[in-house]
């Protein structure tokens, strides 16, 4: 889950190692619907509409905001949730409220500070460390690079704390 176009989509095709899994676009909001992915057995990775884009009008941003509601406010069965944040935006309040959220329901949270590639690395350590002092020692905090690779083999850890391997 995570802000439109903060690469969600990519992240989930660098972490699987599949190149054109999810569909990723330069046009934010591309992923409209719920996309599952099977990870074998009764694993799955789901991709989820961004949030909180300002171009998109109100009528549509409100479906989104159901669809992910209704989706995560009913799944038994969700093992953890990767929120991507774009490192150079930060954690937004919709982010912070979502993280809260997944907790509350007792669902394990790791951030993917996306885009790091974009930053030098102490720059995008500092800007980790802030985010890690803003939520707190319960949600991990990654570096993040779907280009580079930066934080893909912690992912993959995360992932299979979560549901195996
Ligand atoms: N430099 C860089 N660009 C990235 C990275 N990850 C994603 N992008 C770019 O960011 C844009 C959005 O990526 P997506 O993966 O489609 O993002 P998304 O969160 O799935 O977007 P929506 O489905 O539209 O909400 C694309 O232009 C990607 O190429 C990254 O690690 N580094
Ligand atoms: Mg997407």
């Amino acid at each position: 889950m995570g802000r439109s176009n903060s690469g969600k989509s990519s992240a989930i095709n660098r972490i699987t190692g599949q190149t054109k899994l999810a569909r990723v676009s330069k046009t934010p909001g591309r992923t409209q619907l719920i996309n599952f992915f099977d990870l074998g057995g009764e694993r799955r990775l789901v991709d989820l509409p961004g949030y909180g884009f300002a171009r998109v009008p109100d009528r549509v941003k409100r479906e989104w905001r159901d669809l992910v509601d209704a989706y995560f406010g009913s799944r038994d069965s969700l093992a953890g949730l990767f929120l991507t944040v774009d490192i150079r935006r930060g954690v937004s309040a919709s982010d912070d409220q979502m993280i809260g959220w997944a907790l509350d329901l007792g669902c394990p949270v790791a951030v993917l500070m996306t885009k790091s590639d974009k930053l030098s690395r102490g720059a995008g350590m500092s800007y980790v460390m802030r985010a890690q002092g803003q939520l707190g020692p319960e949600v991990a905090v990654i570096r993040f690079s779907a280009r580079d690779g930066t934080g893909v083999d912690e992912a993959r850890q995360r992932l299979t704390e979560w549901v195996g391997s």
